[in-house]
């Protein structure tokens, strides 16, 4: 493939220089894994992939981009699901896996400072070992890097409580796209001189610049820690209407989540499956059944504290209706074996087929119904075909990941319709898993004109040359 690839004369040879021969890859079977995405729907040839070991040699190979007019991908954990962090036709690849130490973990000043390369799980057991978390988490923990998780913006099963990635910086380091760097990695709380480095490269898609150190602020582990996996049926039970079953036991979880959110103190996380992606994440992963077996979906909670939870979320939980039973545990391999149940879906549902993959957020009073009326539209717009719609996520904060598995990659037509049944629900296209190319059709209906000329002329400012992750998150002007 690399051979139909246009590469300036002089510019292997650049990259070789700046990260040594044995990190700049340019055979096909060495390259083939950082040219193809997560979930196999996604990617293209790179001209190279370069793997830099630190700040310096990330400026040499942008500067080489820059001087030879490369379009260069960022590329952490590549554990991205919109094609955001694969080639497209023929970018270099700019793999930040090298830069993977922790360098400082001071839980006196609450902050981690590690380079962008460390994974999420690594970065969690460096907190841990200071009697700390980070307040972000998300299943791909153990493959995610810090830096891809700011470039998206990651959300993940605690944002409720914490917020998303952009919440949890403490600063960052950057190279812009001439090779110069920018650090701003101090941590402080309050720091108010001007623009936030941090805050702009966050949610930038590897668009403005490649986070090279990332500074995160730290909590305290609690004393208490309970999770529970609630079983829940909902009023319709009607196999002929199976839309009108998933609408009513959503509202059931919907009505649930919104009263432990404003009646128990210190929900972390609210996280609902279905009874279709139960069954198949207990098959695709030989589980057992976690509680009534019937059930038309399940509501994971888990609250945390200096007291313990428990009686207060058991007292929310139990009186409330639709709950049919209760699993809780508060012992780490407990705890884990319930989560199986709501993490596992990414994997389980890879099983199927290529996913499309649509994360998006609905404000919480058109969560239900939309959740009822998703597969019957997308089941139109793809003329009838066979296509199951697989729905989980993070009910606590509205996120529905609508997985389609049926349609060929390239269809759109599924993708379209939920989309266009998300804007006018007034949600969002893009809940946690960024824009990437899967999403670039609809970046102009979910922000305004104004908003978008402010985006372009921060793009253009930082990368004159457009060469930081070209046709990634900015639709081409029309
Ligand atoms: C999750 O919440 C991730 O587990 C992945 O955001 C979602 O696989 C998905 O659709
Ligand atoms: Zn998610």
């Amino acid at each position: 493939m690399a051979d139909s690839l246009q590469v300036p004369q002089g510019f292997l040879a650049a990259v070789s220089d700046a990260v040594g021969p044995d990190h700049c890859l340019s055979d096909p079977d060495l390259k083939a894994s950082y040219e193809l995405d997560w979930t196999r729907r996604f990617g293209g040839p790179a001209i190279v992939v370069a793997r830099p070991a630190d700040t310096f040699e990330v400026a040499k190979v942008l500067a080489a981009c820059s001087r030879f007019r490369v379009g260069v991908v960022p590329q952490g954990g590549n554990t991205g699901l919109v094609g955001g962090s694969v080639p497209r036709h023929g970018e270099a690849v700019l793999s930040l896996s090298r830069l993977n130490r922790v360098l400082s973990c001071d839980p006196e000043e609450g902050l981690i400072v590690a380079e962008a390369g460390t994974t999420l799980a690594a970065a969690q057991v460096a907190a841990a070992s200071v009697r700390s978390e980070l307040g972000i988490d998300i299943a791909a923990r153990d493959s995610a890097t810090l830096g891809g998780m700011v470039a998206t913006n990651a959300g993940g099963v605690h944002v409720i409580r914490y917020g998303p990635m952009r919440a949890r910086l403490g600063g960052v380091e950057v190279v812009l796209a001439d090779g110069s760097v920018a650090s701003r990695l101090s941590g402080l709380v309050k720091d108010n001189v001007g623009y936030d480095l941090a805050q702009i490269m966050a949610g930038s898609e590897g668009t403005l610049g490649v986070v090279t150190k990332v500074a995160l602020h730290l909590v305290a582990v609690p004393l208490f820690r309970v999770t529970a996996l609630v079983a829940l049926r909902g009023t319709e039970h009607s196999s002929a209407n199976p839309a009108a079953g998933v609408a009513s036991v959503s509202k059931v979880a919907v009505s649930l989540a919104l009263s432990l959110r404003r009646h128990v103190d210190g929900i972390d996380a609210l996280e609902l499956v279905y009874a279709d992606g139960m069954a198949l994440v207990r098959e695709a992963l030989a589980l057992p059944a976690p509680s009534d077996p019937g059930a038309d979906a399940w509501l994971l909670v888990e609250a945390s504290g200096g007291q313990d939870p428990s009686d207060m979320l058991a007292r929310a939980i139990e009186d409330a209706t639709g709950v049919t039973e209760i699993a809780v545990a508060d012992d780490a391999a407990g705890r884990a074996r319930l989560w199986a149940y709501r993490e596992r879906h990414t994997e389980a549902i890879a099983t199927l087929g290529v996913p499309h993959k649509l994360d998006v957020t609905l404000p919480m009073k058109n969560f239900a119904e939309f959740a009822g009326a998703v597969s019957a539209e997308v089941s139109a717009a793809l003329g009838g075909s066979d296509t199951r719609v697989i729905l989980f996520g993070h009910v606590g904060d509205g996120n529905l990941h609508v997985n389609l598995i049926g349609p060929e990659p390239e269809d759109y037509r599924g993708d379209d319709a939920v989309f266009e049944m998300v804007i006018r629900r007034g949600g969002s296209i893009s809940a946690e898993h960024g824009v990437g190319v899967a999403k670039l059709g609809f970046v102009s209906s979910a922000r305004s004109a104004g908003d978008l000329t402010v985006m372009r002329r921060v793009k253009n400012a930082l990368d004159p040359g457009g060469i930081l992750n070209p046709g990634v998150l900015l639709p081409p002007v029309a």
